[in-house]
């Protein structure tokens, strides 16, 4: 599997996302209002008015547009996939004027052409590093298959540009109770070190599992500012 070439930049150290402060404030979004907006095959073509958005990142066929279905209570918003890791645009579903939900396609699906996949990275690294309104990163990891290395690469790329991770451990449905408890607990003990940078919840868009934690942490995220934020351009 191909590696995210991701490196910390001296740029990213000083930019916004260090100068957010929490005011501890935080209200409600209307994740059932979200309606979809376009895919951006580049960071040039994100849309301009973005004061926040949170970008869905991981493996390919993890769960990312499922989890979206799941948070917004549509379950033909985003769409998903059994045959994963065809479309290479950021596709962009607005909440409310200027915040937005990110479905990244997944990252090191072998039936990409390898130039393909070169490129797409190559786009995926460029936003990543330069968009200003990202306001966190919601992770998904197949809850039997965690810290695979590109979930090892992201989470090295977050800590050393100090960017906010919230790690799914997905399809938590295929475990039972206690499997699934001793899972988060091992996750949550290898992220340790990275203090409240990174968080770990259980996920289940089949059964409806972690919804409630995941709104919380991304109403958290995308309305921490009050508006005071300048949107992307
Ligand atoms: N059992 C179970 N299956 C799930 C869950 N979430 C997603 N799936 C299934 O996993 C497959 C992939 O889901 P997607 O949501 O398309 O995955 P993705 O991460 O968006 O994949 P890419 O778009 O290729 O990056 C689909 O067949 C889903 O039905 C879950 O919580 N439990
Ligand atoms: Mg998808």
């Amino acid at each position: 599997m191909p590696k995210l070439g991701l490196r910390p930049r001296g740029s990213l150290l000083s930019g916004r996302r260090h100068h957010r402060k929490d005011s501890g404030l935080t209200r409600s979004l209307p994740y059932q209002q979200a309606s979809y907006t376009v895919s951006a095959p580049s960071l040039e073509l994100c849309p301009r008015d973005a004061v926040a958005e949170v970008a869905f990142i991981g493996r390919s066929n993890a769960g990312k547009s499922s989890a979206i279905n799941t948070l917004t209570g549509q379950h033909k918003l985003a769409r998903t996939s059994k045959t994963p890791g065809r479309t290479q645009l950021l596709n962009y579903f607005r909440l409310e004027d200027g915040i937005y939900l990110v479905d990244v396609p997944g990252f090191g699906y072998a039936k990409v052409s390898a130039d393909l996949q070169r490129q797409w990275q190559q786009q995926l690294e460029r936003y990543l590093q330069k968009r200003k309104a990202l306001a966190g990163l919601v992770m998904l990891m197949d809850i039997r298959h965690p810290f695979m290395e590109s979930d090892q690469t992201m989470i090295a790329w977050c800590s050393q540009t100090r960017q906010r991770l919230h790690i799914l451990l997905t399809k938590a449905d295929k475990l039972s109770f206690g499997a699934a408890k001793t899972a988060l607990l091992a996750v949550r003990r290898g992220v340790a070190t990275h203090g409240d940078l990174i968080s770990v919840q259980l996920f289940s868009s089949l059964k409806n599992q972690g919804v409630d934690e995941l709104r919380a942490t991304l109403d958290g995220w995308l309305t921490e500012t009050g508006g005071a934020m300048e949107p992307e351009s």
